[in-house]
C-alpha cells in the first residue's frame, strides 16, 4: 500500500539530515483502535503558527471543529477552515475530504499512499508529511475517524509523519447500557458518546434495565424533561458519529395479538423516531416465555410452549421490521435479544427464530454462558448456524450487576475473545457497569478488537487504556495499571474467575517467596517499591487522572487500596523488622497491618448505585492471602 513510502522517507531523513549522522525518527505514536496499516511517510509535519482546513462540501462540522481542534493542540494559534477551490495562505493545509475526490486522492497518491478502488464502509486513507496533511474518509464515518486518527497522530509542535490505510472489520462496535440497577446519569452518558468517538465506536443501545420506560412501563410515553434529555443524548451521539439505537423491551406485559399493544408499541418507537433515532432495538431477554400475558395469545398462538413464544416473538419483530422499519427514511434494521440468548443448543424456539424471522433482522447472543469466560470462533459459527444469520454479540463484560461480582469493580483488560471472531459477527457491543468512566478500561479493549480484531493484544490494549485515562501522565499511569490489577478478579455467572485476581500482584509475591528462602532482606527490599506504588496509587489517581469521574466512580475501591496498601507497606517492614531480630516491633507492625486490613474490609459500594451491593474487594485472595501469610513467614 505505501508504494513509496520508504523511498520518499529516506529522501525526506536525508533532506533534512545534519552532516554527520541523522537522528532516528521518534517512533510513531501508539493508536487505538490499532490501524490495519500505518507506516512512517516521511518527517513530521511541523505545525506552523497558522493552518487551514480545506474541506469538501459534505465534511461535517463535528469533524471540522475536531480538525481544528487537533491543529491547536498541536501549536497552531489561527486556523482557518475554507471550503475546496478556495485560495488559502497559511503554511500548512489540511486537505480533507471524500477518498474518491480528485484532489484528496491526488494528494494521498503523491504522498506515496495508494488507497485500494473500494475503500470499506467507515475506512479511510490518511498522509501527513512535510507542510501538508491530507485525510480522505470513503463516507462521512471514515473522513472522521481520519480526524481522530490525526489527534493521535499529534505531538510536541507536530504531527507524526505517517501514511494510513484504514477501516473496522466488524461493522458494529460499541456499548449497550443493559444492566440492571442505577442507569448511567444523563452526563455519563454523554461523556461516553464523546469517549465512543475519540475510539472509532459507533454504536450505542440504550436499554437500561431500570429506566422503567424502557421496560416495566413500555407502553407509556416518555416525560417531556426525559424526552428532551434522549434527544440531547441523540444529537451528542450523531456528533461523535455513533448510532443512538433505541431499545424497547416490551416482553413482561406484552399482549403479542393486541392491537392495542402494537400501537402502543409503534408509537413508543415513533417518538424516537421523531427525536432523531434511526436505530431501534426489541431485547426479550429475562422474561417468562413459558407464559401468555393474555388470553388473546393463547386463542392465537396455543398453550404456551417455547415454540409458541418464538411465533409470537416472530410475528412482532417481522411486523416491526416490515411496518415500521421499512417505511422510515433512514431507519436501520430492527435488531433483538431473543430470549434464549446464551447457548447455541437447537430448540424448538430457535428453531422458529431460524426458519421465520426476517432476514433482515439482527439477533444479539451473548456466548455462550451469560457472562462467557470466552467466546471463540467455532461458538459464533455454531450462533450463526442455530440463528440463521450472523449474530451480535451483547457481551457481559464488564457488567457488575449479578451477584456473583458483588463488591467487584472489573478492571481487567478486555480478553479471551479470539481473533478471526469479525468473520462470524455483526459486531460486538459490551454491556458496562454502573460505574461508566470505569467501564472504558474494557470498552477500550474492545473498540481495538472490534475494529481490528486479528491484530489484537489485550495486553497492550489494557496499558494504552491506562494511559489514555492518565491524560499522558506516566506516574498516573503506573498507578492506575496498579490498582487495575487489585481489580482484576472478573467472574462469571457461578463466581469462578474466568479472569484472575491481581497476575501482577501474584507473580510478585510469587517471586518474593522464592527469593525469602535464601535472601530474606533482599526479597524484601525487591518488594517494598510495588507496596509503595499500591499505597501511593489511590492519591496518584486521585490527583492525576484526566477523567474525574473515574475517581468518583472507584472511590469506595480507592479508599479501600489506601488501606490495603499501608497494610501491605506496614507487613513488608514487619518482616524487615524480625529479618533485624526486632520481634516486638515485628509483632506491632502485623498487629497494625490487621486493624488496616479489618478497616478495608468495611468499606463497601456506594448506597444504591451498583447493583448488588457489598464490601469492596480489592486484589482478593491474594494481598489479604499474602498479609494474612506474613505472620507466620520465618
Ligand atoms: O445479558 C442479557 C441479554 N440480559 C441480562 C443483562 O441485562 C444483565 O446485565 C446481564 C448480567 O447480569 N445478564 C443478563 O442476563
Amino acid at each position: 500500500m505505501f508504494r513509496s513510502a520508504l523511498v520518499l522517507a529516506t529522501a525526506a531523513l536525508l533532506a533534512t539530515a545534519a552532516p554527520a549522522v541523522a537522528a532516528p525518527p521518534d517512533p510513531l505514536p501508539p493508536l487505538t483502535p490499532q490501524p490495519q496499516q500505518i507506516s512512517r511517510l516521511g518527517p513530521d509535519v511541523r505545525v506552523p503558527g497558522e493552518a487551514a482546513v480545506v474541506a469538501d462540501r459534505q465534511v461535517d462540522r463535528p469533524t471540522r471543529d475536531l480538525l481544528v481542534r487537533v491543529l491547536r493542540s498541536a501549536g497552531a494559534r489561527d486556523v482557518e477552515v475554507v471550503e475546496a477551490g478556495a485560495p488559502v495562505s497559511a503554511p500548512l493545509v489540511v486537505r480533507v475530504g471524500d477518498v474518491r475526490d480528485d484532489d484528496v486522492a491526488r494528494g494521498l497518491r503523491e504522498a506515496g499512499v495508494d488507497v485500494p478502488a473500494e475503500l470499506p464502509a467507515e475506512g479511510y486513507a490518511l498522509a501527513a508529511t512535510g507542510d501538508r496533511v491530507v485525510l480522505g474518509g470513503a463516507d462521512p464515518d471514515g473522513v472522521y475517524y481520519s480526524a481522530q486518527t490525526l489527534r493521535q497522530l499529534v505531538r510536541h509542535r507536530g504531527i507524526a509523519g505517517a501514511g494510513v490505510v484504514d477501516h473496522p472489520l466488524m461493522p458494529l462496535r460499541g456499548a449497550i447500557e443493559g444492566f440492571y440497577g442505577s442507569p448511567w446519569t444523563h452526563a455519563e452518558r454523554l461523556d461516553q458518546l464523546a469517549f465512543y468517538g475519540d475510539v472509532k465506536l459507533n454504536t450505542y443501545v440504550y436499554a437500561p434495565k431500570d429506566d422503567p420506560y424502557h421496560r416495566e412501563k413500555w407502553r407509556e410515553p416518555y416525560p417531556a424533561d426525559e424526552l428532551a434529555e434522549l434527544q440531547d443524548l441523540v444529537e451528542a451521539a450523531t456528533a461523535h458519529h455513533v448510532r443512538f439505537t433505541f431499545a424497547l423491551s416490551p416482553g413482561l406485559s406484552i399482549c403479542y395479538s393486541d392491537e392495542q399493544d402494537w400501537k402502543a408499541l409503534i408509537g413508543k418507537l415513533q417518538s424516537l423516531y421523531d427525536l432523531g433515532v434511526r436505530a431501534f432495538s426489541l431485547p426479550l431477554d429475562d422474561i417468562d416465555y413459558t407464559r401468555w400475558n393474555c388470553a388473546g395469545d393463547q386463542a392465537k398462538y396455543g398453550a404456551p410452549s417455547q415454540a409458541a413464544a418464538g411465533r409470537a416473538q416472530v410475528d412482532l419483530l417481522n411486523r416491526v421490521q416490515r411496518e415500521f422499519i421499512a417505511t422510515h427514511d433512514g431507519a436501520r434494521p430492527l435488531q433483538t435479544v431473543p430470549t434464549e440468548y446464551s447457548d447455541t443448543a437447537d430448540s424448538p424456539y430457535k428453531r422458529t427464530i431460524r426458519e421465520q424471522l426476517d432476514p433482515a433482522v439482527v439477533v444479539m447472543w451473548t456466548g455462550v454462558g451469560v457472562v462467557p469466560p470466552e467466546i471463540t470462533v467455532p461458538q459464533a459459527e455454531d450462533a450463526a448456524a442455530v440463528w440463521g444469520r450472523k449474530v451480535f454479540v451483547w457481551d457481559n463484560y464488564p457488567v457488575n450487576d449479578f451477584n456473583a461480582s458483588a463488591g467487584r469493580l472489573l478492571l481487567a483488560p478486555y480478553a479471551e475473545r479470539q481473533p478471526g471472531l469479525h468473520a462470524q459477527l455483526d459486531g460486538i457491543v459490551l454491556n458496562p457497569m454502573n460505574q461508566a468512566s470505569a467501564s472504558k478500561v474494557a470498552e477500550f479493549g474492545a473498540a481495538d478488537f472490534a475494529w481490528n480484531d486479528t491484530a489484537y493484544d489485550a495486553d497492550r490494549a489494557w496499558h494504552r487504556a491506562a494511559a489514555y485515562l492518565a491524560g499522558g501522565g506516566r506516574r498516573t499511569a503506573e498507578a492506575l495499571l496498579a490498582f487495575f490489577d487489585l481489580e482484576h478478579l472478573a467472574p462469571t455467572g457461578d463466581g469462578t474467575p474466568w479472569q484472575p485476581q491481581a497476575p501482577e500482584l501474584a507473580r510478585r509475591l510469587a517471586d518474593f517467596h522464592q527469593r525469602w528462602q535464601h535472601d530474606r532482606a533482599g526479597a524484601l527490599a525487591d518488594l517494598r517499591p510495588y507496596a509503595e506504588l499500591v499505597a501511593a496509587a489511590p492519591e496518584r489517581i486521585r490527583h492525576g487522572v484526566a477523567d474525574p469521574a473515574f475517581a468518583a466512580d472507584a472511590a469506595p475501591w480507592l479508599d479501600a487500596t489506601d488501606l490495603w496498601g499501608a497494610a501491605f507497606v506496614t507487613t513488608v517492614d514487619a518482616l524487615k523488622s524480625r529479618v533485624d531480630g526486632d520481634e516486638q516491633a515485628a509483632q506491632r507492625g502485623f498487629d497494625r497491618a490487621a486493624d488496616l486490613a479489618k478497616r478495608a474490609g468495611d468499606i463497601h459500594t456506594i448506597p444504591g448505585e451498583t447493583r448488588p451491593q457489598g464490601p469492596v474487594e480489592v486484589g482478593d485472595g491474594v494481598l489479604d492471602s499474602f498479609l494474612a501469610e506474613a505472620r507466620d513467614l520465618r
